[in-house]
């Protein structure tokens, strides 16, 4: 009986030796991961990419309120700048080009009080901080009695920079 009962207890101080060594067991490690990013970029989206002002049947100027949709996403501080093409108003119709300066055309950021007249040299629009922006323009046109019936383009290039 006192056999068993040692036995017993050896056992069980066994057992709970085994169990304080395994929960006491611990190992660690520490892994440091790193990464860079390379520079600035900056994602510039305007859509749609053609917009119809309308027709001017009495002379009348055009306008049309958030014509194009701007988005803008960069990691860094960045600048949106609009410019004509190539400085020319494209002209179709039945009469000699009234070459029409780029100047008649005007636009404006939604929300900003003043049209601004467009140019074959970038003009900057807005800036902005590392995130994601959008907004929208605005887009007039004057209307001259120099203008001849017909049909007239301005290309408009969006430009979007981190300098
Ligand atoms: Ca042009
Ligand atoms: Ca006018």
């Amino acid at each position: 009986m006192r056999r068993l009962t040692l036995r017993v207890l050896a056992l069980a101080l066994a057992i709970s030796v085994l169990f304080v060594a395994v929960w006491a067991a611990q190992d660690k490690e520490e892994v440091e991961a790193t990464w860079t990013v390379e520079g600035c970029w900056i994602d510039l989206t305007v859509v749609p990419p053609a917009v119809d002002l309308g027709s001017s049947i009495n002379g009348e100027d055009l306008e049309r309120l958030s014509a194009n949709d701007v988005a803008v996403e960069s990691n860094c501080k960045w600048i949106v700048e609009i410019r004509e093409d190539d400085g020319k108003i494209i002209y179709k119709g039945d009469y000699p080009d009234p070459n029409k300066p780029v100047s008649d055309f005007k636009w404006r950021m939604n929300g900003t009080a003043e049209y601004k007249d467009l140019s074959a040299s970038d003009q900057q629009v807005t800036e902005g901080g590392p995130g994601s922006y959008k907004f929208s323009m605005d887009y007039m046109v004057d209307i001259r009695l120099t203008d001849p019936p017909g049909k007239y383009a301005a290309q408009l290039i969006y430009t979007g920079t981190t300098p």
